[in-house]
């Protein structure tokens, strides 16, 4: 009940209080009370409603003898594509990539053919995180009988767009680039490239000082604040351009990667964490670099989502 949404109150208060008004209404007659309470009723009660059971397990059972059968899931088409891997061109791979596309794996710029890309398997390999699946990249068949149960049209997934402000360095763009990857790799999110920064959603650059977020958000010069995001879904992240910029563990420097990674996490929606070794620690660690997530950091956004 408290994952409810708050802005559902009534969702669940009516039926309570309808039940207890038919619960008062009903007049406490003989007849009501003792039928219930009469052993011979009980019993033949008890026994028509084991007959309903059994009947009703009978014509469930038949029903998946026949579903066994003869596959009647509107997803049957991917039961060919059993096995299938990267490198596979197999007519009807193009269905699947549209089947991953209508449920949020795959963005519109998906080549549309029957050719098993290293795309399709970064896609499968994001499936099978979301389902707790084997990780395997391919059209396993328990990953294919996932595909296959009926399910929600909504699509499971988040796909988000980043772009950069002119001027942005390469080695700034790779090293956020990287870090994307990784928590595409990690979550239900996957993320691409915009085809312009207007258009993307969430917009990554330099600034210095006073750089237009507002006197509050102002930059410190060296030191201190090396960069900050803001909140779903404003989109923004900001590199401190005083600070010494680097790519890896250099000594003095703040790595691109590790702070990408730190604030896509609050792009995201996640606060601080006070777990040692969780990237969304506040403290940006000089001289060091980290490439990957930390069990809290999956957990939190994992949390975060209900996925
Ligand atoms: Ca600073
Ligand atoms: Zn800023
Ligand atoms: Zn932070």
């Amino acid at each position: 009940m408290s994952t409810l949404p708050p802005s559902f109150p009534g969702y669940y208060v009516p039926p309570f209080s309808m039940k207890f008004r038919v619960l008062h209404n009903i007049p406490k007659t003989k007849a009501i009370s003792l039928q219930w309470h009469h052993p011979s009723t009980l019993y033949l009660f008890a026994i028509t409603a084991l007959l309903f059971i059994l009947l009703s397990l009978l014509s469930y059972a038949k029903a998946s003898e026949t579903h066994n059968n003869k596959t009647s899931s509107p997803f049957e088409f991917l039961d060919h594509l059993k096995g299938c891997h990267k490198g596979d061109k197999v007519q009807g791979i193009q269905d699947l990539k549209k089947y991953l596309e209508k449920f949020g794996y795959l963005n519109g710029n998906t080549n549309n053919d029957d050719y098993f890309d290293d795309e399709l398997e970064s896609t499968i390999k994001t499936y099978q995180i979301n389902y707790h699946l084997k990780i395997t990249g391919t059209l396993d068949a328990k990953t294919v009988s996932k595909m296959e149960m009926p399910r929600c049209g909504v699509p499971d997934t988040y796909h988000l767009t980043y772009g950069f402000l002119q001027g942005t360095p390469s080695e700034a763009v790779g090293a956020v680039a990287r870090a994307f990857a990784t928590w595409q790799g990690n979550t239900h999110f996957t993320f691409s490239q915009a085809q312009s920064f207007e258009s993307a959603d969430l917009k990554i650059g330099f600034g210095r000082g006073d750089h237009g977020d507002g006197a509050n958000n102002a930059f410190d010069g060296p030191g201190k604040t090396a960069a900050h995001a803001f909140w779903p879904t404003d989109g923004r992240f900001h590199y401190d351009a005083d600070e010494t910029w680097v790519v890896g563990a250099v000594p003095g420097g703040v790595d691109l990667e590790t702070v990408a990674l730190h604030e896509i996490g609050h792009l995201l929606g996640l606060g601080h964490s006070s777990v040692p070794g969780a990237i969304m620690l506040p403290e940006i660690l000089i001289g060091v670099t980290r490439q990957s997530l930390h069990a809290d950091d999956i957990q939190g956004i994992r949390a975060l989502y209900n996925t």
